[in-house]
Order: C-alpha cells, then sequence, then structure tokens
C-alpha cells in the first residue's frame, strides 16, 4: 500500500477493502503477482527473534497407556518423550490456495480436518493435505448477502459438546436488507448437513452494511459469544448499551431461541440482556482463551487495537466512539475514565485493519506455546504477544521467517490446537516449524 498518509483520514474500511480488491484484480490482470508490502513499523525494530537459547530441548509428549491383565485396576499412564530439535524457524505452510474469499476456520469431526467458511455462502470442506471436497459442507448462497465487502458468511463454529454425527453448527451471516442472522444447523455426518435442522437464533436490524464484525467462539460454559460492529452508520452504538451493536454478545443457545446467561451484565436490566462487553467499532476477529477473550477491534483513522478482556469482566466498556485505541475520537477532550484501553495497540503507518487470532495450544511447535498470534489485513505481517494477566509482553514480528502471505482474512485453529490462516486471495496456511 503506497497510498500518502493522509488518505487513511478520509477512508473508510469498506472503501479500503474495495480499493485494495481493485489493485488485486488490476495486478492480477496486468501482472499475475500481487504487490505485498513489508512492514517496517515500530515493533520492528525492537522485535526478537526466538532462538533455542533454552538447555533443555522442548519436546513432544505420547502418552502410551499399559495395559494390565486384570480388569480391577486402572490402566497405568506413562509418558515418553522425543526431544525435539531446535526451533530455526516459524513457517506457513500452504495447504490450498483454491478457497474463494475465506473469512473463518473452523475444527470438529477429527484432527486436522478444517471447515472453511467462504465471504459467499459456503462452508468448505478441507483435508489435512490441503484438498477440498467436491461438495461443500453447507451452501447458503441463495440466501446471503454479499454486496458489500464487509457483508456475507461472516462466521462459523461448531458446538463443542456435541460428538456424534449430528452437530451443531452456528453460521453469521447478511441477509437481503442488510441485515445479519445467527443460525443453527445440525449436520447430518462430517460432510454434509440437515438443512431441516436449521434455527434462527437472532435477526439483527443494521443500520448500514458495513462493520457487520461476526467472529463466533465458545467458552468453556458453552457460551455462545458474537461480536457484532457498531453497524457502521457513524453513530454512537458502541456506547449505546441498549442494543446489540458495538458489542459481543454472550447467549445460552440451549433456550427457545437461546437463554441469557445470569452472569451476563444487564441480565437484570440496565442494557440488552445480551451483550457481554461493549465499546466497540468492528470487532472482526477474536478468540477466547483460558478465561480470557482476546478483542481485536478494527479502527478507523489512526489505531488499531488488541483488548484482553477477563470473561468475567462482563459490561466492559472498550471505548469506541469515545475512544478509537488510547485517543480521544469523538470528544476533543475526552475522559477514558470507566473504559478499557487496549492491551495492544498500533498505528495506521504499520497497517490499517487488525486481524485477530488465537493463542497457540497446539504440541507441533511447543515454543510457541501460549503465545497470541494476530496479523493486520494491509500490512500482512505476522506477531505475536505473550498476555501476562495485565500487558502484552513477549511481543515478536516473525514476518522475516514466515514471509507476508497476504491479506490476512482470519486465523483458525483444528482440533489439536495447531494454528492457521486464511488470506483474501484464498490461501490456507498451516504455521510449522523448521528445524
Ligand atoms: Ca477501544
Amino acid at each position: 500500500m503506497t497510498e500518502p498518509a493522509g488518505w487513511w483520514r478520509y477512508s473508510r474500511l469498506a472503501t479500503l477493502f474495495l480499493a485494495t480488491t481493485l489493485v488485486l484484480v488490476f495486478s492480477s490482470c496486468s501482472s499475475g503477482t500481487v504487490d505485498r508490502t513489508t512492514t517496517t513499523g515500530p515493533l520492528a525494530s525492537t522485535s526478537t527473534v526466538i532462538s533455542p537459547t533454552t538447555t533443555t530441548p522442548p519436546v513432544a509428549a505420547t502418552t502410551v497407556i499399559a495395559s494390565t491383565t486384570t480388569t480391577t485396576e486402572e490402566p497405568i499412564s506413562t509418558t515418553t518423550t522425543t526431544p525435539l530439535a531446535p526451533l530455526r524457524a516459524l513457517r506457513l505452510e500452504l495447504l490450498t490456495d483454491g478457497l474463494h474469499q475465506p473469512v473463518a476456520i473452523a475444527s470438529s469431526f477429527g484432527e486436522d480436518r478444517l471447515y472453511v467458511a467462504e465471504r459467499t455462502g459456503i462452508v468448505q470442506i478441507v483435508d489435512p493435505s490441503g484438498e477440498i471436497a467436491a461438495t461443500p459442507l453447507l451452501d447458503l448462497t441463495d440466501e446471503v448477502n454479499d454486496f458489500s465487502i464487509e457483508q456475507g458468511l461472516l462466521g462459523l463454529a461448531f458446538h463443542p459438546d456435541d460428538t456424534g454425527p449430528q452437530r451443531r453448527m452456528y453460521v453469521y451471516f447478511s441477509v437481503d436488507g442488510d441485515d445479519t442472522m445467527l443460525v443453527e444447523y445440525r449436520t447430518t455426518n462430517a460432510t454434509s448437513v440437515d438443512l431441516s435442522t436449521r434455527r434462527v437464533l437472532l435477526t439483527i436490524d443494521q443500520p448500514a452494511i458495513r462493520h457487520n464484525a461476526g467472529m463466533i467462539q465458545f467458552d468453556e460454559d458453552r457460551a455462545l459469544y458474537l461480536s457484532l460492529g457498531d453497524g457502521g452508520s457513524g453513530g454512537s452504538n458502541g456506547q449505546d448499551t441498549s442494543n446489540l451493536l458495538g458489542g459481543i454478545i454472550r447467549i445460552d443457545v440451549n433456550g427457545d431461541p437461546y437463554a441469557i446467561p445470569a452472569s451476563n451484565p444487564f441480565s437484570d436490566g440496565g442494557g440488552a440482556p445480551e451483550l457481554w462487553i461493549y465499546g466497540l467499532r468492528n470487532p472482526w476477529r477474536f478468540s477466547i482463551d483460558q478465561g480470557f477473550a482476546y478483542v481485536a477491534d478494527v479502527g478507523q483513522d489512526d489505531r488499531e487495537e488488541i483488548t484482553v478482556v477477563s470473561l468475567e469482566d462482563g459490561g466492559a466498556n472498550l471505548g469506541w466512539s469515545l475512544l478509537e485505541g488510547s485517543l480521544c475520537f469523538s470528544e476533543r477532550n475526552c475522559d477514558p475514565k470507566g473504559t478499557v484501553l487496549p492491551t495492544l495497540e498500533y498505528t495506521h503507518d504499520d497497517g490499517c485493519s487488525v486481524t485477530g487470532g488465537f493463542v497457540y495450544r497446539g504440541s507441533a511447535i511447543p515454543e510457541l506455546f501460549g503465545h497470541y498470534f494476530y496479523s493486520d489485513w494491509c500490512s500482512g505481517w505476522i506477531r505475536s504477544f505473550v498476555f501476562d494477566g495485565e500487558t502484552a509482553t513477549d511481543q515478536q514480528d516473525w514476518t522475516d521467517q514466515t514471509g507476508v502471505p497476504g491479506q490476512v482474512n482470519t486465523f483458525g485453529v483444528d482440533n489439536a490446537g495447531e494454528l492457521y490462516l486464511a488470506t483474501w486471495s484464498g490461501s490456507l496456511y498451516r504455521f510449522v516449524a523448521e528445524r
């Protein structure tokens, strides 16, 4: 991206998406390549690269269950370990470049198989080798409205409790009239959905075509969280707790059509009972890890931000549109008292649209255990930090090792906790170690 700095001030994300899309179209027509700008932002000068300085190499653990000859004793569990060679570099392994605008990655039905939501309304099945199944899991293209780049099928999650062939899955998408919906389906098996099980949980009145967010996650108590942008109408929905816009909602899907968790901050009044936190502009991607939500909120003119919020801190006000990051936005001399400031923020000299990822909890790269990964849609760098309960520590920029994969739409994890990302141009990558 080589536009002058002032360009951003008067742009909106949708305009950016459209403009960048046109750049992509034209560049692919003319040369077949995309000019990917690498970043030299503030982190670059201070970031460090993980070097294997530990004297005890990380190990890959495998558990062996020893059978016993009697039925009255518990099996004896022993653990054998295989030392791993030192991590030389973090790489992105291309699984496929055959997706179309992938926006969400979910897992269920066995390790490594991924379900990838494409913005136009299709849920593709991708096997561990990167092969895309000939028949998608779900095709909602007749219903999904993908007119604007911020509309379409935007969120996908499976219910973590379901282990049989009939599993509940949740999709969030735009429809005609520009409203958005949260809908539940049940699978018939790992490769098909019973469309007759469709159950509409929510229809959300949207004032405009932008800032629809749409990430769906479950916590350990099996509450469903859905991020909703402020609607893109320029109003103050972020600070208005009477509607669901500009917040993350938390609902219990075991209801008709859902129930309100008693711990929700407005379950007894004072705001929309579904609302969990508010003060958000366009929380496109967030994830939940060990009692915390990592909320990445796409900024307006100057700042991109990630705020780590305890799941026990319902009612937190993350500031928008009083604040953009830690800067006053709607008022020149604002009082940020009562808001939660970002755990991490960066300026638009360093990107334009944060893409939140996940905390790595896999076993293939133990050096990354506990590191939260994220990217920026315009710059394409790959960065991580470790949340220590209060601050973002151990901030690292991995781009020298991974390269810039493109415009990162989303991250995802498989059932084993291994990390993936998908780009606007349709590529799906797995994070792998070079040893
Ligand atoms: Ca904020």
